[in-house]
């Protein structure tokens, strides 16, 4: 492939002329396979630019191309599961002068989303949901009698989520007229796993549909169509009988499967696709792609591929990222099995993310990737706390969501001694609204027994690790995406102490006090640098807070104001809030934090101070609260 990469407005190319389904559909396949090089080239000229979900874009090329070939994205459900492998299709889908914004601030989201495009069926970004929603459309397009189809595109690593398992259990018993394509590229994020991934490398393509394409391609449209149920059911048993292949778990759903095709063969996939949309019923067709596919160095490590930052196409490198609250994480973790054989590190296919690749090397027997399943991986944490084992689940905020019943009824209501190791706390950047983790204090904080803490920095963070073990009990831990300073190694013994739902005073003041949590602090000691009289707060611990701090400042105080970059619904103020209220105190009271809605990609920072939460937000109400001057103009 060129590593200029095509310019969309190169009249010379294929993909000049497509600018919706419509136009690839006069295509030759000469012009389809050669629309699939150029879609290629585009995808990585434009996560070159602002890095995006390059390698599984790459290797859905030629599933799109067929997709949009043989289906009409306008009235047709194509449902992309996660949505991250959708750059061919947004590139299809009159969205290609605009492809450059994607993940940008105000730009195309980096995920499917209904609002966005009508070609959009489902808006996604967390995993395994598309086989349930493609369930739903299908039961109400024959509600409806509606003519249209449904095609779920999933992932092997989505696939690993009970959602997407129980879905197809469910639709494997209602059978409606519908098709998923599984993409399977043997990964995840990192190398995917569990049984079924396993059990799918032993699949081969069956020998009755060999056959039918031996015998005539024509046959094979006459398999299932015209038997009608008995005779299909009796033909299903045939096949089972002497295909020992055709006894998949899939058939045992009561799903047909067709596969392992070559998933970047556009006109298998055209023929098979053409075929299976014939049939009644559910069909899986089974595509085998390469994750990364026609980008040399995203095809020899589609990890870091998979979500690269900005890089050259010309020379393409990997780039340092720092250290970051993940890493200290990581690091911590190693510290923490190294003093105690009995902590184990459990992360539901986030090995990357949570900074946890030196963890798996250095205490494999104690680290568990259970796949795409947040509710498996805190579940599986209780039952090693109710054995003694003291787990860690290392989690994104925003897919703890995933995990909240098993956080309760099976962690919390019997005050098992589990640690919640919350990453991504807060906003997150380009992957917006779906990622953002602004909710976990929220639905945490209610929950009897469990507790919940924010380091400031790396020495806090291990403060708080260290005492969470020590205490027992369901403990919390979050901290935000990005970058902190990492502190030098230790052990355990010689990490700081911290006692548990404590406050710290890190600025005096008199007349007011913001109080703040975790980077919100800066933005505090910011807006207050010149302002002798307010003083500025580490709230760390957000269950239980400082009670005794918190009164005694409330007692004197003229106003709070309490910053998190959380939502302000059910967060740290309305905690800070409820205890005023309880105690009688009628301090005013300013609550800055996400307000009442869902926000989209954009940069944090700069969303915080849309968002009033920034050091300007935090000085206006200070000034509304008469504790700070009103600006004079200069
Ligand atoms: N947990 C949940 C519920 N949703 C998401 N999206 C994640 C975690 C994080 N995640 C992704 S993409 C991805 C994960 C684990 C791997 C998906 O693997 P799959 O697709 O095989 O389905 P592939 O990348 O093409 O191989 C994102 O957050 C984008
Ligand atoms: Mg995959």
């Amino acid at each position: 492939m060129s590593s200029s990469g095509h310019l969309p407005e190169d009249a010379s190319t294929v993909l000049a002329k497509v600018n919706w389904p419509q136009d690839l559909k006069r295509l030759s396949h000469e012009e389809l396979k050669q629309l699939a090089e150029e879609l290629r080239s585009e995808i990585v000229r434009v996560c070159s630019l602002g890095g995006g979900h390059l390698a599984s874009s790459l290797g859905a090329v030629e599933l799109v191309v067929a997709l949009h070939y043989l289906y009409d994205s306008a009235k047709d459900r194509l449902v992309w599961d996660v949505g991250h492998q959708a750059y061919a299709h947004k590139l299809l889908t009159g969205r290609k002068h605009l492809i450059d914004t994607i993940r940008k601030p105000g730009g195309l989201a980096g995920f499917t989303s209904t609002s966005e495009s009508e070609h959009d069926a489902l808006t996604v970004g967390h995993a395994s949901t598309s086989l349930a929603a493609a369930l739903g459309m299908a039961l109400a397009r024959d509600a409806r009698q509606d003519d249209y189809e449904v095609v779920a595109i999933i992932g092997d690593g989505a696939l690993t989520g009970g959602m997407a398992l129980a879905a197809l259990n469910q639709i494997g018993h209602v059978k409606p007229k519908m098709t998923i394509v599984l993409n399977d590229n043997e990964m995840s994020i990192s190398e995917n796993v569990g049984a079924l991934n396993r059990y799918m490398r032993t699949l081969q393509v069956q020998r009755w549909f060999q056959e039918a394409e031996e015998s005539g391609k024509r046959a094979l449209s006459g398999l299932w169509k015209p038997l009608g149920e008995l005779a299909s059911r009796a033909k299903d048993a045939t096949r089972h009988f002497f295909d020992p292949a055709s006894a998949n778990p899939f058939h045992a759903m009561g799903v047909r499967y067709v596969g392992p095709v070559d998933g970047h063969d556009i006109n298998q996939l055209i023929y098979y696709l053409k075929h299976i949309r014939e049939l009644e019923g559910p069909t899986l067709l089974h595509i085998v792609t390469t994750k990364g596919k026609g980008y040399k160095i995203a095809e020899s490590d589609p990890i870091y591929w998979h979500g690269p930052p900005k890089f050259d196409v010309a020379k393409p490198v990997k780039s340092g990222k720092g250290y970051s609250w993940s890493n200290a994480f990581g690091d911590a973790a190693i510290e923490l099995a190294r003093a105690d054989d009995r902590v184990w590190v459990i992360t539901p296919a986030m090995r990357e993310g949570s900074g946890l690749v030196e963890y798996s090397q250095q205490h494999p027997k104690r680290y568990l990737d259970v796949g795409i399943a947040e509710d498996v991986a805190v579940t599986t944490a209780a039952g090693l706390a109710l054995r003694g084992e003291k787990p860690i689940v290392a989690i994104y905020s925003t897919f703890l969501q995933r995990g909240y019943d098993q956080v309760i009824h099976d962690v919390c209501l019997e005050n098992l001694n589990v640690i919640f190791a919350i990453d991504r706390a807060g906003l997150v950047g380009g992957d917006g609204a779906t990622h953002q983790g602004v909710f976990d204090i929220g639905y945490l904080r209610p929950i009897p027994n469990i507790s919940l803490a924010m380091p400031k920095d790396t020495q806090e963070l291990r403060a708080m690790l260290k005492a969470a073990l020590a205490l027992g009990g369901p403990k919390a831990v979050r901290w935000p995406r990005g970058a902190v300073a990492p502190v030098p190694e230790a052990a355990v013994a010689d990490w700081p102490e911290i006692t548990w739902g404590s406050w710290e005073m890190l600025k005096p003041g008199r007349d007011a006090y913001v109080l703040a949590l975790g980077p919100t602090l800066a933005y505090a000691l910011e807006a207050t640098q010149d302002l002798p009289n307010v003083g500025v707060v580490n709230a760390r611990f957000i269950k239980p807070l400082d009670e005794a701090m918190l009164l005694k400042l409330a007692g004197r105080a003229r106003a709070l104001i309490t910053v998190e970059d959380h939502a302000a619904v059910g967060g740290l103020g309305s905690a800070v809030a409820e205890t005023l209220q309880d105690h009688g105190l009628k301090v005013p009271l300013r609550r800055l934090g996400i307000p009442d809605r869902f926000v989209p990609h954009g940069d944090p920072v700069i969303q915080h101070e849309a968002l009033g939460l920034g050091p300007s937000g935090i000085r206006q109400a200070l000034i509304e609260l008469g504790v700070a001057p009103v600006l004079q103009a200069s």
